[in-house]
């Protein structure tokens, strides 16, 4: 008897310890302080974005080597919500992984469809800044058991970007609470990536 309550004991003690280990430490920020672009066009963000940075407080710059290059591509719908496909190199495949963004109280601001049966508390997408044919910046958090995980992307409409938008999507990382550790830049691949959605 006392034995086995000292394992469940021990047993106990590991599962804290995982919790503790895969809960992010950095805290998201408050909305209010998640920038917004500005008068944003919903058929200007169409098409197809190349992931080219990734950064958030549950990335880690030294897990860099797994991450590959994807596409995402945003196709408006007639209720001005988006059809959003990403493809991604998963093995030797190319998956696609479909969802729905929902317009959310802003222009340029999002919810997830479907939130609850996919497991989360909360969404929300934020397109941060844009010039729609070169780069776009945007924040996504999502909730899951009360922990809030949140990452922004670089996208760029080409799989090269200039150096300083580079630098300042980085510099709002950091604005954000995040360090160089939580940055990202995906290596190119070739497969999967000029796949049409
Ligand atoms: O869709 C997301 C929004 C998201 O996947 C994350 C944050 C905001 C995130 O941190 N994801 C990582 C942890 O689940 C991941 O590894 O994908």
């Amino acid at each position: 008897m006392a034995m086995s309550l000292l394992w469940m004991g021990f047993a106990l003690l590991g599962i804290l310890k995982a919790q503790a280990q895969t809960r992010p430490e950095i805290p998201a920020p408050d909305l209010s302080r998640v920038p917004l672009q500005l008068n944003f066009l919903p058929r200007e963000f169409e098409g197809t974005w190349y992931i080219v940075g990734l950064a958030g407080n549950a990335f880690k710059r030294a897990e860099q080597e797994q991450f590959k290059m994807y596409t995402t591509t945003y196709k408006l719908q007639e209720d001005n919500s988006y059809r959003v496909t990403s493809t991604l190199l998963r093995g030797n495949r190319c998956d696609k992984f479909v969802r729905t963004f929902i317009p959310n109280g802003l222009p340029g601001q999002f919810t997830l469809d479907n939130m609850l049966s996919h497991g989360l508390q909360d969404y929300i997408v934020r397109v941060m800044s844009t010039n729609y044919n070169e780069f776009a910046m945007v924040y996504f958090k999502k909730t899951v058991d009360s922990t809030d995980y949140f990452k922004m992307t670089l996208y760029g409409r080409s799989e090269e970007l200039k150096p300083e938008v580079k630098e300042n999507f980085i510099n709002l990382v950091k604005s954000l609470g995040l360090t160089n550790d939580n940055i990202l830049f995906p290596a190119r691949v070739e497969k999967c990536i000029h796949v049409k959605a």
